[in-house]
């Protein structure tokens, strides 16, 4: 077979034949490990941690919350897949996050959380991170450490080069790794007709710069390409986004082997701000589309899910001046803008060195319109002597992206080779490199992608753990390393496992976030129609088969906690109201053979838990969260009895049973 003999397959082979010595060797553990590394990371008992670590769960579809340097877990944030621990994506009020255009969709696969920037440094308001899957961004509020949010993206097929923002977080942006079919009338085609037929789309996301409410914007309709990382200018570059592409062949097989073909593939540049001025021109096309938009209001703690039905593109192709390709050696995966906003390393997976880009060069390449050629007819792109700030050479196997720590320094990870490299911005040469156990992904420097680093840690986000820990089966814990960047030789410090696959971790010094965190929740801000503000408005009401139960939870019981005249054919909606008000006191909440879940009820909350008794007998509820002293007398039953009979219905708190 023609394809077999192909050079590029040989050298895929190599890499991961390389990939896996490189991974599979017994670990020279402990070499590296600085002497003081105890000290170092050691947080005492009651002492706060230097810093937030939110860490993408992957597959998981969540986000993981360390301290550094401790590395100890502080909360896993349910974000796009529902969530046992508190019933998120479980209660009534928490469903409608997990809408779709398809329906209910529990899980998604979250690669990159992105903090919120102002004038370029994170601002410690939100973190937003992609659902690669099914195509959605979410929104957290760094206040609550809740979702609040979750838009989903029509026209994309892996919402992978998302969400990235733009200085000011104007704008989030993601693009599309599976090219599709964009035109309505023909979207039932061929695969084999990927050239013709699929578009790729990048998406703007406009965020409202005081409550962070996500719509939206407009889709520029871009070649068919696999994108696969962004990352926005700052500075100087304020108003332009790159993204790496690979798949420049097109192929729609085999893509291990027929998408590395090309010597180079491309770094897409697109002047944002342009388009946006495009689209208040009144150019954008506007094309039906469905996607859900998911909000959960703080003060009714209940989230609706709107279907919009429209967006606006622009075909980038019709509007010159809006996108240049920047040719960069071979299927780039991360792209990365130095704190200047003057520099983008990108990195090739398959390439011997890190090109990194001048911003400066290119803009003076557009101005000399000298192109290489052309994409789709189109848009130009431009010579890569042109654009070249210069080459890192031989930084290591298996580039895959770089962050900075403010001082004139990059520092990438080598997927294929092990090990965190540093480079000198201005001269390109490599300073130091260190080994990492194995094979890393991201890495993650505090404020590492902003103008403003904090730099002193680095996280390496590492696939492969093989002998680091204890074995537990087949699947082994994907791991951080946490590395000390203060001195001119990085010291490895610490090593701990993560939740999921973590592709990418923000950090931000504590104290941007400690400084908002809401010590008491008031019971009257709560709007929840269902609220129970008192334990003498506790009460049962039937209409219909439907049963509402309008429950409290305070230490340390249930009222009510006996309820009869339940029958078989109902579906019961149990409504608990924590009357707590101090932060740190949730209750439980969870019903015997129910096939939903159980709830977690913060203070001053509401929320429903939907059950449909399955049979006739005595049922037992209890609070499932250790909350006090008596916690384990927090408990009540459920008598339900058959459809037809009359028993009626009747509950009652601490006294014997008292008719309606
Ligand atoms: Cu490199 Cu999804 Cu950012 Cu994984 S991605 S590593
Ligand atoms: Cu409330 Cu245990």
């Amino acid at each position: 077979m023609k394809l077999l003999t192909n050079s590029y397959l040989k050298l895929a082979l190599l890499v991961l034949a390389l990939t896996f010595a490189y991974s599979c060797k017994p670990g020279k553990m402990g070499s590296s490990v600085d002497a003081d590394a105890a000290k170092k990371v050691y947080v005492p008992p009651g002492k706060y941690d230097e810093v937030y670590a939110f860490l993408s769960g992957g597959f998981s579809g969540q986000v993981s919350v360390y301290g550094i340097p401790s590395g100890r877990l502080l909360k896993v944030l349910p974000v796009f897949s529902q969530n046992p621990e508190n019933g998120y994506g479980y209660s009534e009020e928490t469903k409608p996050m997990l809408n779709t255009s398809h329906g209910f969709v529990p899980w998604d696969d979250a690669h990159h959380p992105e903090l919120s920037k102002t004038n370029g440094e994170d601002d410690g308001r939100w973190l937003f991170i992609n659902a690669n899957n099914t195509p959605r961004i979410a929104r957290i509020n760094l206040v609550t450490f809740k979702t609040e949010e979750i838009l989903e993206l029509p026209n994309i097929g892996g919402n992978h080069a998302s969400p990235f923002c733009t200085e000011n977080t104007e704008y989030l942006v993601g693009n599309t790794r599976f090219s599709e079919p964009l035109d309505n009338s023909k979207k039932d085609v061929p695969i084999s007709s990927y050239k013709d037929n699929f578009k790729g789309a990048v998406s703007f996301i406009k965020v409202d710069k005081d409550n962070g409410a996500m719509s939206l914007a407009f889709q520029l309709i871009v070649p068919p390409f696999d994108y696969d990382l962004a990352h926005a200018g700052k500075g100087p570059s304020h108003d332009w986004i790159f993204f790496t592409c690979y798949n420049t062949e097109e192929a729609h097989t085999l893509l291990e082997v027929n998408a590395s073909q090309h010597d180079k593939d491309f770094v897409m540049a697109v002047n944002w701000k342009k388009a946006e001025e495009l689209i208040k021109e009144g150019k954008g096309t506007k094309i039906p589309a469905r996607y859900a938009h998911n909000v959960y209001h703080e003060s009714t703690h209940t989230a609706t899910s709107t279907m919009e039905t429209e967006t606006q593109t622009l075909d980038v192709t019709k509007f010159p001046g809006l996108v240049y390709y920047m040719p960069c050696p071979k299927s780039p995966h991360g792209i990365d803008v130095t704190p200047d906003g003057e520099y983008m390393a990108a990195s090739g997976k398959l390439a011997a060195i890190i090109p990194v880009f001048s911003f400066k060069k290119m803009l003076n390449a557009i101005d000399k319109k000298q192109y290489e050629g052309m994409v789709d007819g189109d848009l130009p792109v431009l010579k890569y002597e042109d654009v070249l700030h210069g080459e890192v050479k031989n930084p290591g196997l298996g580039p895959l992206h770089t962050e900075f720590d403010g001082k004139g320094y990059a520092y990438s990870t080598m997927f294929v080779s092990s090990e965190v490299v540093k480079w000198r911005i201005d001269n390109l040469q490599i300073v130091d490199r260190i080994p990492v156990y194995y094979s890393p992904g991201h890495l993650s420097i505090v404020g590492g992608d902003s103008k403003k680093p904090y730099g002193k840690y680095l996280l390496a986000l590492n696939k492969i753990t093989k002998d680091r820990y204890l074995p537990t089966g087949p699947e082994l814990a994907q791991a951080c390393q946490l590395i000390d960047i203060t001195g001119n030789k990085m010291k490895l410090l610490l090593d701990f496992p993560t939740i999921g696959e973590p592709h990418y971790a923000q950090m931000i010094p504590a104290d941007k976030i400690v400084k908002n965190q809401i010590r008491f929740y008031k019971l009257e801000d709560n709007k929840n129609p269902y609220v129970t503000k008192a334990e003498k408005d506790a009460k049962v009401t039937r209409n219909g088969n439907r049963v509402d139960v309008y429950m409290t939870a305070i230490r340390s019981h249930l009222t009510p906690d006996n309820i009869e005249g339940i029958k078989l054919g109902d579906e019961v909606y149990v409504h608990v109201t924590n009357l707590e008000q101090d932060w740190d006191v949730p209750h439980g909440f969870a019903i015997k053979g129910n096939n939903n879940a159980e709830l977690l009820i913060m203070p001053g909350e509401t929320c429903t838990l939907k059950w449909i008794p399955g049979e006739t007998g005595i049922v037992p509820f209890y609070c499932t969260d250790f909350c006090s002293a008596l916690h384990q007398e927090m408990q009540g039953y459920f008598r339900v009895s058959p459809a037809n009979s009359n028993v009626p219905l009747k509950f009652s708190f601490g006294e014997n049973l008292a008719t309606e």
